[in-house]
């Protein structure tokens, strides 16, 4: 961050030992992150420890939940109403678990003891191209059959037994024949989003190439933003770095100068340059995974008090994700968030109590109104974040944070975003402001402090048997 000299003076202050001998511990070459893709011999090896990992749970949950087979499809496309296009198409989470194959039609059957077939649909089409598949390095771990028809699919996948299937389109599967109760059948969709909120190393390795990927985009826009570049120009400089389409991101940029920052969602791309303020979120993908990264950045000008905030939202941050550790509750972590911002609030003169009184009297949640993070992985808010055991179940948020998406105890194989924000949103001041704690907040201070809009900075994170790793920062300081 341009504002922080600690990164800076951290990284400069070991200077590269020429004394220092070949052979460097092996242990810091293992915490190297890699800089460039996996290669192929890499990812087959990988994956091939995912896919046998992902066949004994998948015929577990298919024994707990009384059924022989499972029939996944990649999913249907969405054509607008009243209209001849499609939406861009986005692999069932389920589908994708098993493949990084792309399209939607595809039928996956899965069956204890068998060798998981996979029946790619591509119809030959002079409209579209029909892309060859070639032979990628997950494609030998199937029974692999390309046809050009839905029907032939649906034909090659027919087996005896109870058959679940997983398909977004339920009236399809109802004229295919399939029971009620066997279409997306609850107990097993629990069990499987149960187990993919434990990352596979080839998940790992997919997350943190997507999360390289999405620095390179950043560091990308960070530059643009030095250089005076408006909202429009930032989202092309990003999408130009990453090297990839808007439709092949996990989810739209927000990109917003100024006072737009304290719209959570903002996808708004002003052309106006020479904005104060940067918040930047913004991730990439990589065979189907995606990292989920948000940088806030203050220019020339820029109100000294606000410049004071995020210096110390990234301090905060930083240590946040320091004390993920395996047994904590992310609840707690979340409350600790609350805790320092609190305390932020107050030493920056914005609140007039300290940061305990502030979190106990709830004045936090009108600053920071959403969770500390989510579940990351094929979905951009990966599942499973408040289910409650293997079987299904949730656990609710505590009542004074009900958007937080993750209850769950913290727990190895988890990856998670850790994302304090700190905003300035007119909607949540005004209640505070017409409400009987109103003489706590220096409300002067807040009027000039909304133009900057507010903070946001999140980190990828894995957990580990003793700690965590900190996906992003290697790549993105
Ligand atoms: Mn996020």
């Amino acid at each position: 961050m341009p504002k922080s000299s600690r990164p800076r003076a951290t990284r400069t202050a070991k200077p590269a030992p020429k004394a220092a001998p070949k052979r460097a511990p092996s242990k810091s070459a293992a915490a190297r992150p890699p800089s460039a893709e996996p290669t192929p011999a890499a990812l087959d090896r990988l994956f091939g420890a995912h896919f046998t990992d992902r066949i004994r749970k998948v015929e577990a949950a298919l024994a707990a939940s009384g059924f022989d087979a499972l029939l996944v499809t990649s999913g249907t496309p969405y054509t607008y109403f009243a209209d001849d296009q499609d939406a861009t198409h986005k692999v069932t989470p389920h589908f994708a678990h098993w493949a990084p194959l792309a399209g939607p039609h595809h039928l996956l059957r899965l069956q204890s003891g068998r060798k998981p077939l996979l029946v790619r649909v591509a119809p030959e089409d002079y409209w579209y191209e029909r892309v060859t598949l070639g032979k990628p390095f997950w494609s030998h771990r199937f029974d692999l059959r390309e046809v050009g028809d839905i029907e032939k699919a649906f034909s090659l996948c027919r087996c005896d037994g109870r058959v679940a299937f997983i398909t977004d389109n339920l009236a399809d599967a109802r004229l295919r024949g399939f029971a009620g109760d066997a279409v997306n059948p609850p107990a097993l969709l629990a069990r499987l989003d149960w187990d993919r909120s434990t990352k596979s190393d080839y998940e790992v390795a997919c997350l943190t190439e997507a999360t390289r990927r999405a620095a390179k985009g950043h560091l990308a826009a960070k530059a643009s933003f030095e250089e005076g570049g408006s909202e429009l120009d930032i989202h092309h400089a990003y999408l130009t770095a990453v090297g990839c389409t808007e439709a092949e991101l996990p989810y739209p940029t927000i990109i917003a100068h100024d006072e737009k920052a304290a719209i959570l969602h903002y996808t708004g791309k002003r052309t106006t340059r020479r904005g104060k303020v940067l918040l930047i979120d913004a991730g990439a993908s990589y065979l189907g995974y995606g990292a989920d990264i948000t940088r806030t950045y203050v220019g020339r000008g820029a109100h000294s008090v606000f410049r004071n905030l995020l210096a110390g939202m990234e301090k905060l941050q930083r240590e946040l994700c320091e004390r993920v550790v395996p047994g904590l509750a992310y609840v707690d972590l979340h409350r600790q968030a609350h805790l320092l911002i609190g305390q932020l609030l107050h030493e920056s003169g914005v609140l007039a109590v300290s940061g305990e009184e502030a979190l106990a009297e709830g004045l936090t949640r009108a600053f920071f109104p959403h969770g500390l993070g989510h579940f990351l992985g094929l979905q951009v808010h990966d599942v499973a974040g408040r289910q409650q055991a293997p079987a299904g179940g949730s656990v609710m948020p505590p009542p004074e944070f009900p958007h937080l998406r993750t209850t769950r105890i913290i727990e190895p194989g988890q990856v998670f975003t850790i994302e304090p924000g700190l905003y300035f949103i007119a909607m949540l001041l005004r209640d505070l402001q017409s409400g009987p704690k109103r003489k706590l907040v220096d409300w002067k201070l807040v009027a000039e402090l909304s133009a900057c809009g507010g903070i946001r900075i999140e980190d990828n994170v894995l957990v580990t048997a003793t700690g965590h790793r900190n996906l992003t920062r290697p790549y993105l300081p």
